[in-house]
């Protein structure tokens, strides 16, 4: 199924009336604030999030999995759906693929397909954290952290073989995740673990193309439960400097241990010119993979802050690998995913509206007040006036949900799968 620009202009036409009438009202009072506004939608319009394969389905979790209907079978239906939530929305403009969930069977045809959609191969992700079948040896005790040699062998390996995939499809940079650590005390020295995992990320980088970077996300706890070797932003930094100037820490929101200031991590990050990739979601407790900005838009605002604030300050940054990596079993998939899609635009937008030069002011007369004024300023003005228009500008659509719902693309994909398909991943 592919949407048609036709198809979604036709959708468009009843509320242009009432966008135009907001945006010109919204426009106005920024231009009045000194903010170029054209700039402030194209900065928005060009902004580009990876959907990642696994979220295409309904996600699991390990009490069940509840399916919904018509989900993507295959690479090629993964990226049919990530076609129709970027043509909706024209924010998706990547894919990251997960391996060995997602390993391409015909290269050049799901080449084509990308084209087709206008969408490109963002960065990779390796597994080690399931076994695959097949597999001579088994991750149980961990992966680049194992104590057995052949073990951490092949982890790296198949990190090369991914990195050898993602070179076929155009993609530029290796995400590495590792599940290793341990769930009681005393199961392993902490320190060799950490020296092994060091030595196995060392091998990994050492077989990058020179255009590749590589990207280590940490996560505090989870699939073990009392330690993990790549806990924190601190541990990744520190593996990322010692691998060399292409690897770069990935913050991913959901790993962090609950009440960290994600914001100041960033921050920090960005000034040592480490931060390389980004994952989205958002949660209550955990790891918990919810719709972005569903419980804590205003956290994500502030740390688009800073995000915002790094891009402009520190060039010594790449360009970073945005992906939503959020995926649960109660919403449609596509629909999640482009309210998730909305809400980082959203928390963009915002922080582009910031008065930068007051705030420093107001910094520097250590007026409190008003450093809250402005940052809230921004935050309560309705942005999606600017969301609109940006997809507009692009032949997305107005309201890409109303759009998808109207168009009936779920039942379309149920008509075409069946009910029953179930999507690779976790
Ligand atoms: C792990 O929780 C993670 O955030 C990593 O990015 C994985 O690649 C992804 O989720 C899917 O398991
Ligand atoms: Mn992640």
């Amino acid at each position: 199924m592919q949407l048609s620009k036709d198809n979604i202009q036709a959708q468009n036409q009843s509320g242009l009336k009432h966008h135009e009438a907001n945006y010109n009202h919204l426009a106005e009072g920024l231009t009045a604030q000194g903010i170029d506004v054209e700039t402030l939608v194209k900065a928005v319009a060009d902004f580009q999030v990876a959907v990642p394969s696994w979220a295409l389905g309904a996600g699991g979790t390990r009490f069940g999995r509840f399916s919904f209907h018509g989900e993507p079978g295959n690479l090629e239906q993964k990226m049919a759906d990530v076609g129709i939530l970027h043509a909706l929305t024209q924010t998706a403009g990547a894919v990251s693929l997960h391996i060995p969930w997602d390993t391409p069977e015909d290269y050049a045809a799901v080449k084509q397909l990308a084209d087709q959609h206008g969408i490109v191969f963002d960065a990779i992700n390796s597994n080690t954290f399931q076994d695959q079948p097949g597999a001579a040896l088994s991750y149980k005790h961990g992966s680049l952290c194992n104590t057995d040699e052949a073990i951490r062998a092949q982890a790296v390996e198949h990190n090369h073989e991914v990195v050898r995939i993602g070179e076929k499809l155009g993609s530029k940079s290796l995400t590495v995740w590792l599940a290793d650590g341990t769930s009681f005390p005393g199961q392993r020295s902490f320190q060799k673990a950490l020296a092994q995992t060091e030595k196995s990320c060392k091998e990994i980088y050492a077989g990058l193309p020179d255009d590749w970077s590589m990207l280590i996300e940490y996560k505090p706890y989870e699939p073990n439960f009392y330690s993990t070797v790549i806990m924190d932003w601190g541990t990744s930094f520190m593996l990322a400097n010692a691998c060399g100037d292409r690897a770069y820490t990935l913050v991913d929101l959901g790993h962090h241990l609950p009440n960290s200031n994600i914001e100041q991590v960033v921050a920090t990050l960005m000034a040592k010119g480490k931060l390389g990739g980004f994952h989205f979601n958002d949660s209550k407790y955990g790891d918990d993979d919810l719709t972005v900005g569903s419980i804590k838009p205003y956290a994500l605002f502030l740390i688009f802050n800073e995000l915002v604030y790094g891009m402009r300050n520190n060039p010594n940054n790449p360009d970073m690998a945005w992906m939503i990596d959020a995926s649960h079993n109660i919403k449609d998939p596509l629909e999640d995913l482009m309210q998730s899609l909305e809400a980082i635009q959203e928390a963009y937008a915002k922080a582009l509206l910031i008065d930068q030069e007051a705030l420093t002011a107001a910094q520097l007369n250590h007026d409190v007040v008003q450093c809250q004024e402005i940052l809230q300023g921004a935050y309560r003005t309705d942005v999606r006036p600017l969301l609109e228009r940006a997809r507009l500008g692009r032949g997305g659509a107005l309201n890409p949900l109303g759009a998808y719902r109207a168009l009936g693309v779920r039942e379309g994909l149920i008509a075409e799968r069946g009910k029953h398909t179930v999507a690779t991943g976790l």
